[in-house]
């Protein structure tokens, strides 16, 4: 059976249709790009003076953690091998690269009373080599690698850290904002929130659903909001640069188009996008958080809600605090309405109080979260574009996982070329997309999953020394995309 006949079959099987490839060129200043983050490919965890940080210590002292007791102790050692990666990229054609710094490399006590000059030139010299090279650096400044010491006073939980990363992004501004005209705060904080505070599978691994979770948010987007303030107050006149935070989820499909499906899936949007967005974007959390929320809290005798509440001073302080939006997107997953949850331990997912699902028949990948549902990115762009006034969409993230066992990765190039027809498909709904970013440039430490979960374009081979990267099949598909701005033949022009 050819390619077309089995992709075919598989969207008649889940019951979406999807046209053909979008057979539009995407503008000459569309941004195409590949991402990685720090601790997922810089290695070199103890060197130069860089501070331990979360993920050091979570892989050292809870190894057990970690498929095949992984770490990132030497990951592709992009710390040694920046010129390789660059070059990798110029070979691709990216326009951008957008990349993390390490808090600990910089600021190895986490505050700026010592500044780690040979981490601070690593990332000099990553971002001269990208201009040299006419790459846009698009500069994450926290994904997921807290120092270490800063987990042991509290970490996102307690409230001292908002003063902390302000400190530290007044530095990264400082010392690299003359050459950065991208900068993202955050990274997919409901990651760091929910599963490093609430469910404990990301760094530091603690379980308290429900309550921390949501003391980590409150701090998270009160530390965005000032690192935009600062960026806006004391550099954005001399460097010209823009700043937002990348938030991710999934797309949220109703079961049916029944009114109770259809709030069940809006519920679930406002409670996974909405908790990071709503506030930055149209002011506070989602209502129906804020009342699900304080409902439950009652009704668990609690004499205020779990969910922690902003000052009115706070709010106007907040909302605003965007220039773009970063978007990190995967997958879809099917929700219903179901009977509330009962009453008892605390938990972020009886909050949300809807059922979740997703279909046998749904494609995958190697990533037991991640199925394979371009549709859901047309209809994702779209509702973001409704729900927070139209505006300008980095996708900072987006790709699939294959197991390693071949270069030949058909599924990565199935899936590059359909989402990004959806995004097309979007633009043409009146999407203003600007930028998308292939998760990830080359293979990496995927977290819990250690090594067991391949996300990149070049292949790396994690037993030799040198780290060496292979392209895999999806980087001749990638680089024709880059250089012809289109997804198939011929394209009409944008
Ligand atoms: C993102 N999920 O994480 C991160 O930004 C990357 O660091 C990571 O390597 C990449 O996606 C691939 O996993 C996610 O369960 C992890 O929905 C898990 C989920 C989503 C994003």
């Amino acid at each position: 059976m050819s390619l077309k006949v089995v992709v075919l079959c598989c969207l008649l099987a889940t019951g979406f249709s999807d046209d053909e490839v979008n057979n539009k060129a995407f503008p000459g200043d569309f941004l195409f790009g590949t991402a990685t983050a720090s601790y997922q490919v810089e290695g070199a965890w103890n060197e130069d003076g860089k501070g331990e940080n979360i993920w050091d210590h979570l892989t050292h002292t809870q190894p057990d953690l970690v498929d095949g007791k992984a770490n990132g102790d030497i990951a592709c050692d992009s710390y040694h091998k920046y010129k390789e990666d660059v070059a990798l990229l110029k070979d691709l054609g990216a326009n951008h690269y957008r990349f993390s710094l390490s808090w600990s490399r910089i600021l190895p006590n986490g505050t700026p009373d010592k500044l780690n000059v040979a981490g601070v030139n690593y990332y000099k010299n990553l971002i001269q080599e990208l201009k040299n090279n006419d790459i846009i650096p698009l500069v994450t400044i926290y994904h997921w690698d807290l120092p270490q010491v800063l987990q042991e006073q509290g970490g996102w939980t307690d409230d001292f850290i908002v003063e902390a990363f302000a400190d530290y992004a007044r530095v990264c501004f400082e010392l690299f904002g003359d050459d950065v005209k991208y900068w993202l705060t955050f990274n997919e904080p409901k990651q760091t929130c929910l599963q490093g505070y609430g469910d404990g599978s990301m760094a530091p691994a603690i379980k308290e659903s429900g309550v921390m979770d949501y003391k980590c948010t409150h701090n998270v987007i009160r530390s965005h909001a000032k690192a935009w303030h600062i960026y806006d107050q004391e550099f954005r006149s001399t460097q010209n640069g823009r700043i937002s935070i990348t938030i991710d989820t999934n797309w949220f499909e109703p079961d049916d188009d029944s009114a109770e499906n259809e709030a069940a899936a809006e519920t679930k949007r406002q409670f996974t996008f909405g908790w990071y967005a709503n506030a930055i974007f149209n002011g506070d959390y989602p209502e129906v958080m804020r009342t699900r929320i304080a409902n439950r809290s009652a009704a668990e005798g609690l004499s205020e809600s779990r969910l922690p509440k902003f000052t009115d001073e706070e709010l106007s302080y907040i909302l605003g605090t965007h220039d773009y939006l970063g978007l990190n997107v995967y997958t879809s997953s099917i929700i219903k309405a179901i009977p509330e949850p009962e009453i008892g331990t605390p938990s972020y997912y009886s909050d949300i109080g809807v059922g979740e699902y997703v279909p046998d028949d749904w494609p995958g990948s190697a990533s037991s979260w991640l199925k394979v549902t371009p549709w859901g990115m047309r209809k994702l762009l779209n509702w973001v574009k409704t729900t927070y006034n139209d505006p300008e969409i980095f996708i900072t993230e987006n790709g699939v996982s294959e197991d390693g066992s071949s270069l030949e990765d058909e599924i990565r190039i199935n899936y590059y070329r359909d989402y990004l027809s959806n995004v097309r498909d979007a633009m043409d709904d009146g999407v203003k997309v600007i930028g998308y970013t292939a998760w990830s440039l080359m293979d990496n430490f995927e977290w819990m999953r250690g090594y067991t979960e391949k996300f990149g374009l070049y292949y790396v081979d994690f037993e030799s020394q040198n780290r060496t990267r292979v392209p895999k099949s999806s980087v001749e598909f990638f680089k024709k995309v880059i250089a012809t701005r289109c997804l198939v033949d011929t394209c009409e022009e944008a």
